[in-house]
């Protein structure tokens, strides 16, 4: 009976492995959807028989936690559970995970080379017929479960183990964008995750499922709400919902931190300022963050946008951003939290015609290097703009020597489509973790000056932010292959000398199947959609054309006008007349090259040495300027949207070929997205040229496709708003930086742009 029984389970079992292509799949599993392995694949025998049993000997809720996945990762994948058993002794084909003084590692002799791996790395080592996960703290161990996981996922032979892993920043962080109405600030995937309005009564399965995702990629930390931020969340009724939050987190290893609204101490403390130097003030943040640690005893800290796009700050009362930073970097400095004060500031002169914005967080933060406290990190963005497809490494990146700086990236598309659009991220960050800024000579990668390599910051942390993409769609980031760039940030901020094709191989296998005619399509797919979105946007170093309206489609045609603030128009960045286009940083122009170091600052300088992915970046180029390959510049810009164009029209090809492969559901619900693609690139490529060539009057290359829409038509086409959808029924919130939305002008031409010679 008892083998009927089995036999029973095990063909049901079978059957599903079958029928697996053929299931519907929202993909809400995200990479933690561990597909069946036949049984006659020979791995399947191999991992049955190394994953029988598991044992640990002291047992936290993060242990627990690393049990119930890897039971959960072996029953569906194998169909087999192994037994869990809190013991010294280890019956071969166990998993062992131990931590801390636990008996495993001394009998394994691994103390000396665990103590090398910090309190997140751990060491995974095939041992007298078992497999050892171990760790300085349960949490490594948690890590090191997730990874033996992943080599299961990803169909890697579990035989002889012997690796350690150690991450390279101390905190991985996501920032949220959220609001108190659930609306998400340039979030693409539905109202918030953080259901406020429900919490603390309902709680969400969706965050614990949040919390295995992350640790799954080894993300260890999370902000929870937008730095647009509302007071409200530190008053006790949010920090109860907040505190339901950090429990559910906590024994996945993630730390909650919160956006601060500096001018709190008046909005919700009923003071009179909140001056940083003010004795009251400082009082009231110390009382405060006491509050905050009374429900949440491991809070992170604090995330402050302050004196930038109307958020208020220490400069509201003639204090500076140390000041600011340094006030509440006290308050928290005695529970061991940080404060990541962001340099996403660019204060205008709209009288001075050089002004330049991709200048402003290093003049305003380079005359306050040393002097922040030791539990401040700035948080500055990848680029010196702001987040667009293509930007140079942010100057400030190993200017402050004595300062400790996190890159923040965007892992939410707002200028890289939505969640319409198939971009896969990470190629573009390795620019930019790659990138040698030269601060401490040769190899001072963007990595390594961040991670502390170049300038030991003693006492400081290390980090790493990536703006979240999550919302309530099923499959959590709008487009399926949004979740890549969700995975992929976690996986660069553990190790960021990962490759991207690694990192999308990972994906690939662990979120829709390990079929190689699958895999590697995708692949190649993935790693050229980077590339090809920025050629059917903003190729050869335009940036920031969009619409301003929404920050998706074309928004070239868009002028200054009196009232508007001149960086938030495309003409202020592309700056095109008839006889030439791009930005002059150079030292001729607003020397904004000379905020590098040597010989980087040469490089972009010379307009024959700028990389040409970067030429309008750093340079205006007359329309008839020769590239390397022999054409000119206006001819090949026209290449180049084509080319992007393209690559959007193979994407179609690739997937359609791929039918039957995987699940019904995504194939037709990407299918339709490339489409949507496709259609944009159309507008983008189309727009953008005629536009241009309204001004230049050339003729777009014969052997070109042509245009297909009218300027007008393109110019009126329907802009996309940012999708900062709430609740139903919930208030609406626009993002509260002003948007400086200018309707598009039509034509003639603008008149050339100021150039001023300098001094
Ligand atoms: C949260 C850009 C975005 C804003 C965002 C801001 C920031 O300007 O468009 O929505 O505000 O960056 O990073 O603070």
């Amino acid at each position: 009976m008892k083998n009927l029984l089995k036999g029973a389970v095990t063909g049901v079992w079978l059957l599903l492995i079958g029928m697996s292509a053929a299931f519907a799949n929202d993909g809400s599993k995200l990479w933690l959807d561990y597909q069946p392995i036949a049984a006659s694949d020979a791995l399947h025998g191999e991992y049955a028989a190394a994953v029988k049993a598991i044992s640990y000997q002291t047992s936290t809720p993060t242990i627990a936690a690393a049990v119930e996945e890897l039971q959960l990762a072996a029953r569906t994948m194998l169909g087999q559970t192994p037994t869990a058993a809190r013991s010294t002794r280890a019956a071969a084909g166990s998993v062992v995970l131990a931590f801390g003084r636990d008996r495993a590692i001394s009998s394994l002799k691994a103390a000396k080379e665990l103590a090398a791996l910090g309190k997140d790395g751990y060491l995974i080592r095939t041992a007298n017929g078992n497999i050892y996960v171990l760790g300085n703290t349960d949490k490594g161990v948690l890590y090191g479960t997730f990874h033996l996981i992943r080599l299961m996922q990803t169909r890697r032979s579990l035989a002889a183990l012997d690796i350690t892993e150690k991450p390279a920043f101390d905190v991985r962080i996501l920032n949220h964008w959220d609001n108190l109405n659930r609306s998400s600030e340039r979030g693409y995937a539905g109202p918030s995750i953080w259901e406020w309005d429900k919490l603390p009564d309902t709680v969400s399965t969706r965050y614990k499922d949040y919390a295995r995702a992350n640790a799954a990629v080894g993300i260890n930390a999370t902000v929870l709400n937008n730095v647009n931020a509302n007071a409200a969340f530190i008053t006790p009724e949010y920090l109860e919902k907040v505190k339901i939050v950090a429990d559910i987190l906590r024994p996945y290893g993630v730390r909650v931190y919160l956006s601060l609204n500096f001018n709190a101490p008046v909005s919700i403390g009923g003071l009179a300022t909140s001056d940083p130097l003010d004795a009251g003030v400082r009082q009231w943040w110390k009382d405060k963050t006491k509050e905050i640690y009374s429900y949440i005893p491991d809070f992170g800290g604090f995330l402050v946008k302050a004196n930038s796009e109307g958020q208020p700050g220490p400069q509201d009362y003639g204090r500076s951003h140390v000041d600011g930073a340094n006030m509440l970097a006290a308050a928290v400095k005695p529970f061991g939290g940080i404060v990541m004060w962001r340099a996403f500031v660019y204060t205008v002169d709209a009288g001075d015609p050089m002004y330049d914005r991709a200048k402003q967080a290093y003049l305003e933060f380079m005359p306050f290097d040393g002097q922040f406290a030791d539990n401040v990190i700035i948080q500055v963005k990848n680029g010196p703009i702001d987040f667009q497809p293509r930007e140079p490494i942010t100057s400030l990146f190993g200017a402050m020597t004595k300062t400790p700086l996190m890159i923040e990236f965007q892992v939410t598309q707002e200028y890289l489509g939505h969640s319409i659009q198939l971009v896969y991220l990470a190629p573009m960050w390795k620019e930019v973790l790659d990138q040698d800024t030269y601060a401490g000579g040769p190899g001072s990668t963007g990595a390594a000056v961040t991670e502390g390599k170049v300038y030991p910051f003693a006492g400081g942390v290390s980090a790493i932010s990536g703006v979240a993409n999550t919302g309530t769609d099923a499959n959590w980031t709008g487009h399926i292959f949004a979740q890549s760039n969700w995975y992929s940030f976690g996986r660069l901020a553990w190790n960021p000398e990962l490759t991207s094709a690694g990192i999308a191989g990972e994906w690939i296998r662990m979120t829709f199947t390990n079929d190689p005619g699958f895999v590697a399509p995708v692949e190649q797919m993935m790693l050229a959609s980077h590339e090809a979105s920025v050629n059917y946007m903003q190729p050869l170093g335009l940036h920031h054309i969009f619409a301003s309206s929404g920050h998706y489609g074309p928004g070239v045609w868009e002028r200054i006008r009196p009232g508007t603030r001149p960086d938030w128009v495309p003409e202020y960045y592309h700056r095109a007349d008839s006889l030439a286009v791009g930005f002059d940083r150079t030292v001729k122009g607003t020397d904004y090259v000379s905020q590098y170091f040597s010989p980087l600052k040469e490089t972009y300088n010379n307009i024959e040495t700028t990389p040409e992915n970067m030429l309008l970046f750093f340079h205006r180029v007359p329309w008839d300027y020769r590239m390397k390959n022999g054409r000119t510049l206006w001819d090949e810009m026209c290449y180049k949207y084509t080319e992007g164009l393209d690559a959007t029209r193979e994407f179609q090809k690739t997937w359609d070929r791929l039918e039957g492969r995987i699940d019904a559901e995504r194939f037709k619900e990407v299918q339709y997205k490339l489409r949507e693609q496709t259609r944009d690139a159309i507008w983008w490529r189309d727009g953008v040229l005629l536009y241009f060539q309204s001004i230049n009057k050339l003729p777009i290359p014969y052997e070109l496709e042509r245009p297909i829409n009218s300027l007008e038509v393109l110019m009126n086409h329907r802009q996309r708003m940012s999708s900062t959808s709430a609740v139903p029924g919930a208030p609406r919130v626009e993002p509260t930086s002003p948007m400086g939305i200018v309707q598009p002008s039509r034509i003639p031409p603008p008149p050339p742009f100021p150039q001023r010679p300098r001094q």
